[in-house]
């Protein structure tokens, strides 16, 4: 089943089977022992996120207090590169997207229990155009879209474990957040919380 609001979101729900979502955390944990998760910092005000991080693939989304928000193609703790993008992904890209480019970097959200992402847009991307193409693994969360302007309505959409977002068009622009986790409601992570990815091309493809 896929569901299109007519302005580049698609949202497909259970894209993923459980033996696929088991993989796929086996995956990511795999990248996670080379490239561990880590807390970003915001730029100026120099505040830990509440969620944790690491990236796959050639670049890496990263934020510090001194240099903001950007992509770097190395780890800012241990200063080694990403690990690569895994095969899976580029799959999902090529399956749910006619990007003609591979996506350069896979953002590794880590969402402990009481951790929450506030109201944002996604604007560190070289390639507008390019959807974002988003898969939820473990705890549900409560996913909020906006439209293009912070004060414009919102939708709320609870999102499970194998699910799939790509956030294309107009959406590529929208205001989006996740205002909270709902603990203990899958038991793919053996200790909770929740796991998202997102799939962007970074710079503009020749
Ligand atoms: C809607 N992550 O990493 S993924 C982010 O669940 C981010 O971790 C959220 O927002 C998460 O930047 C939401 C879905 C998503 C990603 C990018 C978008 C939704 C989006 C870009 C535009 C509009
Ligand atoms: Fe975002």
């Amino acid at each position: 089943m896929t569901l299109d609001g007519g302005d580049g979101f698609k949202y497909l729900p259970g894209h993923f089977d459980r033996a696929a979502q088991e993989s796929l955390v086996e995956t990511v944990r795999a990248g996670v022992e080379a490239a561990p998760l880590y807390r970003p910092s915001m730029p100026r005000t120099g505040q830990k996120l509440s969620v944790r991080m690491t990236n796959f693939g050639p670049l890496g989304w990263v934020t510090d207090q001194k240099d903001g928000y950007r992509y770097e193609p190395a780890h800012p703790v241990t200063g080694g590169p990403w690990p690569a993008m895994p095969a899976v992904m580029l799959d999902l890209w090529r399956t749910v997207t006619d990007y003609p480019a591979p996506p350069e970097a896979c953002l590794v959200n880590f969402y402990d229990p009481d951790a929450r992402m506030g109201l944002h847009i996604d604007w560190d991307e070289e390639a507008a155009n390019a959807p974002v193409v988003s898969v939820s693994l473990g705890d549900d969360a409560l996913f909020r879209l906006g439209g293009p302007q912070r004060k414009g309505k919102t939708r709320s959409l609870r999102l499970k474990s194998g699910d799939v977002v790509v956030l294309g068009g107009a959406s590529r622009r929208f205001y989006h957040g996740v205002d909270r986790i709902y603990p203990g409601t899958s038991a793919l992570l053996p200790r909770g919380g929740r796991i998202n990815l997102t799939l962007r091309r970074v710079t503009l493809p020749d």
